[in-house]
């Protein structure tokens, strides 16, 4: 009987309740680039994020509509919000809201399918999602000196941005084991089942709902170290990529991962260690505390 699960599990077979762990797909950045597949099986997919540069990124999974790839991305998507962050920048929120309405009618489209969420320098985070074949990009959005990381202002350059096929090869894969389970509702805010001790964690992440919170993204949630001198304040203005200051490198607090935002109904997860001290959950919408989307805790020692 074992040598029979065995040769499932080698077969990648889940007919009998679930194949093996997800293979994690590699995802490094040394600079501002995405060094990972351009091909990658179907089913559940663990983003292993390697962050090798001094600036702080993620790494949100989006599935594209059809025909639409990496170069539609860079030539109709990212070039209208720059345009429009520099409006806001420039204190023209009108002018940058009429930017915001030259984006293609095909970028409401785009499916947001979580990722890694926000990773300091030097940190490596993991998330588990499940894919379908299709036409996916990676995008990081943060910004340095105003610009966006998904942007490059020479035209003959993409910008953080990776595309990679999902082709109709499954993995067979099952989700991953988790020990903590995590809610993440524009009614509740973000909610996790009892205390969180230190050691290696696996958290199912549960998209109750899913809204288009005031800066035009869905809400989601990150992990961030709070240290004496973490200034939360500044930390939740931080999350909000829309105002000047927002989401622009460097953070004001160490980052170690999350999950990027789902649709409604989604479940997906992500791996963390933790040592003991003060951390907050929180997702990168703007008044995150009000909407219960800054929420602090202690792992105790
Ligand atoms: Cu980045």
């Amino acid at each position: 009987m074992r040598r029979f699960a065995g040769i499932l599990a080698l077969a990648g077979l889940t007919g009998c309740g679930g194949g093996g762990r997800p293979a994690a797909v590699e995802v490094v950045v040394r600079v501002m680039t995405f060094e990972a597949p351009e091909r990658i099986p179907s089913g559940w997919t663990t983003f292993r994020f390697r962050n090798e540069s001094p600036m702080v990124h993620f790494a949100v999974v989006e599935r594209m509509p059809e025909d639409k790839g990496i170069a539609a991305h860079q030539e109709e998507v990212a070039p209208v919000f720059q345009e429009g962050m520099d409006l806001l920048g420039e204190g023209k929120s009108e002018e940058a809201m009429a930017a915001f309405g030259r984006l293609p009618a095909w970028f409401g489209d785009i499916v947001f399918l979580g990722g890694p969420g926000l990773t300091a320098p030097g940190r490596t985070s993991e998330a588990t999602v499940r894919l379908e074949p299709g036409t996916y990009l990676l995008e990081c959005y943060v910004k340095t000196n105003g610009v966006f990381h998904s942007y490059n202002p020479d035209p003959d350059v993409y910008g953080m941005v990776h595309e990679f096929r999902v082709t109709d090869d499954a993995t067979g894969a099952s989700a991953p084991e988790a020990d903590l389970r995590m809610t993440v509702s524009a009614e509740t805010g973000i909610g996790i089942d009892g205390p969180v001790s230190s050691g290696r964690h696996t958290v199912e992440v549960r998209f109750a709902d899913q809204t288009i919170h005031e800066n035009f993204v869905g809400h989601d949630v990150h992990l961030a170290r709070v240290a004496d001198d973490t200034d939360l304040g500044a930390l939740e203005a931080w999350m909000d990529w829309s105002r000047p200051g927002g989401l622009s490198t460097p953070a004001p607090a160490e980052f170690l991962g999350g999950l990027e935002e789902m649709p409604a109904g989604s479940t997906g997860y992500f791996s963390v260690t933790l040592e003991p001290g003060d951390y907050a959950w929180i997702a990168e919408v703007p008044n995150a505390s009000a909407k219960g989307m800054l929420k602090t805790f202690t792992v105790a020692r």
